[in-house]
């Protein structure tokens, strides 16, 4: 059994003696871990005394005691300094926090009531809150602390929804999303509004104008029914088809308005708004330019030292309207971040998030700023594909221009290697030097002609120097493997539907899927997607396996077989039910399944699953879901989510935090974490799933990288 224990210990000074003494265990870089692991972490391995592991544990606490005898007394006594010195920080922090929290009923425990459904802004800051898409008259956002909604409304994470809102919006002009025609330099750019976040703004209200009048007056014309396309052929007309060929001028999401919007729609909308806000509240405040925010301790850790969560959530802030908060981060981008670091970062992980994120702000606004950030990091990314199989190393140092895999192997993670194709592929449309395209669709080239699959299926790891799949014999669609289907289709899209190589994969994995992996449950006949392991079926299924219905619909859309559409609906039942049999709400980090009828419940959670990291797959499929379908009910899930996030992972004073256990809403059990994907991915979704404009970032013009980044589809090639 192996807990892991996050324990952010020793910062730079005593580190290296206190590691000394700790013998920092085993990294549990199992199929479980999808992040690589930090350098905060230490995992503790807590063993069956007659396993190998418990052996391995056994002669490590030996040699430590060695190692300890062997320091001079100088270095213990120092050692033993810093743990007392740690120790009396950790009670101080903790009563720090206990002060907090102290007030509230038993039954919120560490969560904040009070602060439910008010409107807070950073100290002083008064936003200027045009709602986006003409519609959403935000209630103002100045510190005042009148709750919109009944605090008891909210205690029910799952109750049916009667959206309430507190007091007639106040008409205001609409922040619209398009960018000013260049050349431009005077209202709605960016850089005019790059703000000093210790200046105060004043909250401008306008008086509609004929342009808004104009533009409600638009129809939208929308295809919500399934097309049945033909294999491989032209995408639905889009607005891109003049672009093409030229680096192009970034598309409009908000050029087209819907006609109509429902109140619900607004106050939802504004709902997620407010999560935005409440988040990003602690994130500038306790983080500001930092990797990610820890909001119970009201700091921040680093992964890579890049403002990831900053750089994650830009296209995020622009879609939500949220100018104020896009134009300071802007100005941190501008300003402070450098590329030019000696600083080892994860491929993968480095391009979803921060290129992909740079790639999609720069479509989203045309501003020039992010495309010269995208084509320094991309071009600082490349030696990693400097390996003898072309398969790219895990991690690149970006300062120094070396690359290596993990310390412990010279695999790399198969969905690492295959899901970074989108964001190259772009950056040499873009910048038109195919180097970055070349190196990606060789990976692609090489892993459709490898040996090794299992009806589609791949394993989990790709040696860097052989070129082979390594570690056969495990098939899942979740860690490690999870956005390689998920990618195949998504370039197929990005690309016109003309790579006939990634169409097969795709129809072909889906097709094993479909053979060995696809089960239901005995009780409620539910349908899941569980693992394959040397030819043993494991009904396990990871909250990251979520995103496949979201895909499966996305290709149905696109023409292919209709019974994947059936498949993705019978999915989404399955993750939202994740969320909803669970006593907060919130899905596990991995759920098990029964298989047999007598045993009562579907869903089974181990008590090492039971965390939830803020994760998006499943507000992202519902977002697909309901793009194609208009199905309410997928709104109305999401909803739930949204309220169960709120009810149990918001933090008083602001940010979000992953918690350890979802079945135990008494104590949820705060991991202090607030993941970069939440403000990237999660309420991005749930934003445009609330969103009736279904012309805000089209699924016939744009295709979501898996950090839910927007790009474009590319015209097709003329026939
Ligand atoms: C994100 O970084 C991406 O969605 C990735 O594909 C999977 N893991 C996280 C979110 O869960």
């Amino acid at each position: 059994m192996v807990i892991k224990a996050g324990i952010g210990i020793f910062g730079s000074v005593g580190s290296r003696a206190a590691s000394k003494v700790l013998c920092p265990a085993t990294s549990s870089s199992g199929p479980r871990m999808y992040l690589p692991p930090r350098k905060d972490f230490i995992a503790l391995t807590l063993s069956d005394p007659h396993s190998h592991s418990y052996n391995n544990g056994k002669h490590r606490r030996q040699s430590c005691w060695r190692k300890w005898k062997q320091l001079s007394r100088l270095q213990r006594s120092l050692i033993l300094f810093l743990l007392a010195l740690l120790l009396i920080l950790a009670l101080v922090s903790y009563s720090s926090i206990t002060e907090q929290w102290r007030g509230l009923s038993e039954k919120d425990d560490w969560l904040e009531l009070k602060d439910r459904g008010l409107h807070m802004v950073p100290p002083g800051l008064k936003p200027v809150l045009r709602p986006p898409e003409g519609k959403a008259p935000a209630p103002v956002a100045g510190p005042h602390l009148e709750p919109t909604e009944d605090p008891q409304d909210l205690m029910e994470p799952r109750g049916p929804h009667i959206p309430v809102l507190a007091r007639p919006p106040t008409k205001m002009k609409p922040f619209s999303n398009k960018r000013p025609p260049p050349g431009s330099q005077k209202d709605g750019n960016v850089s005019d509004t790059v703000s000093d976040p210790k200046q105060n703004h004043e909250v401008v209200r306008e008086q509609p104008g004929v342009e808004e009048e104009e533009e409600k007056k638009k129809i939208v014309s929308w295809r919500g029914a399934m097309i049945e396309a033909e294999l491989a052929t032209e995408p639905p007309p889009s607005a891109n088809e003049k672009e093409a060929v030229e680096p192009r001028a970034p598309a409009d999401p908000a050029a087209t308005v819907p006609q109509q919007v429902s109140a619900a729609a607004t106050d939802r909308l504004e709902a997620v708004r407010d999560a935005f806000r409440h988040a990003w509240k602690a994130y500038k405040e306790y983080a500001w330019g930092h990797d990610e925010l820890k909001p119970i301790s009201k700091s921040f850790s680093e992964w890579f030292g890049l403002g990831l969560t900053l750089i994650d959530s830009l296209d995020t802030m622009w879609i939500l309207g949220l100018k104020e908060e896009f134009a300071e981060a802007r100005s941190w981008v501008e300003k402070e971040l450098s590329f030019d670091k000696n600083v080892d970062v994860n491929l993968f992980e480095t391009t979803i998030r921060i290129l992909g994120g740079l790639l999609s702000c720069y479509h989203l606004t045309g501003d020039q700023l992010f495309l010269d950030k995208a084509k320094d990091l991309g071009s600082r990314l490349m030696p990693a594909f400097k390996t003898p199989s072309k398969i790219p190393f895990s991690d690149v140092n970006i300062g120094k221009g070396t690359a290596h895999p993990p310390r412990w192997t010279s695999d790399s993670t198969l969905a690492e290697v295959t899901s970074i194709q989108l964001e190259f592929r772009e950056l040499s449309h873009l910048t038109q030097e195919s180097q970055y395209q070349d190196a990606a669709n060789e990976v692609m080239r090489l892993v459709h002609k490898l040996p090794g699959k299992h009806d589609g299926l791949v394993p989990m790891f790709i040696n860097t120097n052989s070129g082979q799949f390594s570690h056969k014999g495990v098939f899942t669609l979740g860690a490690r493997a999870d956005s390689y289907y998920e990618y195949l289709l998504k370039q197929w899209i990005q690309g016109g539907k003309t790579e006939d190589d990634l169409l097969e994969d795709y129809l072909q994995a889906i097709e094993g899927v479909k053979k060995h992996l696809v089960r239901q449950t005995g009780p409620g006949r539910l349908t899941f997607v569980g693992e394959l392991s040397h030819n043993r079926f494991n009904p396990k299924m990871d909250h990251l396996v979520c995103f496949l219905s979201g895909t499966l619909a996305l290709g149905a859309h696109n023409g292919l077989p209709r019974d994947h559409m059936d498949l993705a609906v019978q999915l989404m039942e399955t993750c939202y039910q994740m969320y909803k049999q669970m006593e907060t709400g919130l899905s596990p980090e991995i759920a098990h399944f029964s298989m047999q009828a007598s045993e009562g419940q579907d869903v089974i959670v181990k008590p090492a699953d039971r965390h939830n990291l803020l994760r998006p797959e499943t507000v992202e499929s519902l977002f697909y879901m309901y793009r194609f379908t208009k199905d309410s009910k997928y709104r109305e899930w999401g909803w739930d989510i949204l309220q169960s996030f709120n009810k149990y992972t918001k933090v008083p004073g602001g940010g979000f935090t992953s918690i350890n256990n979802v079945r135990d809403p008494a104590n949820p059990g705060p991991r202090d974490k607030m993941e970069s994907f939440f403000l990237g991915e999660t309420l991005k979704y749930l934003y445009l799933l609330f969103s009736d404009d279904m012309e805000l970032l089209s699924l016939d013009k744009y295709v979501f990288n898996t950090e839910a980044h927007p790009l474009p589809i590319w015209p097709s090639p003329p026939k």
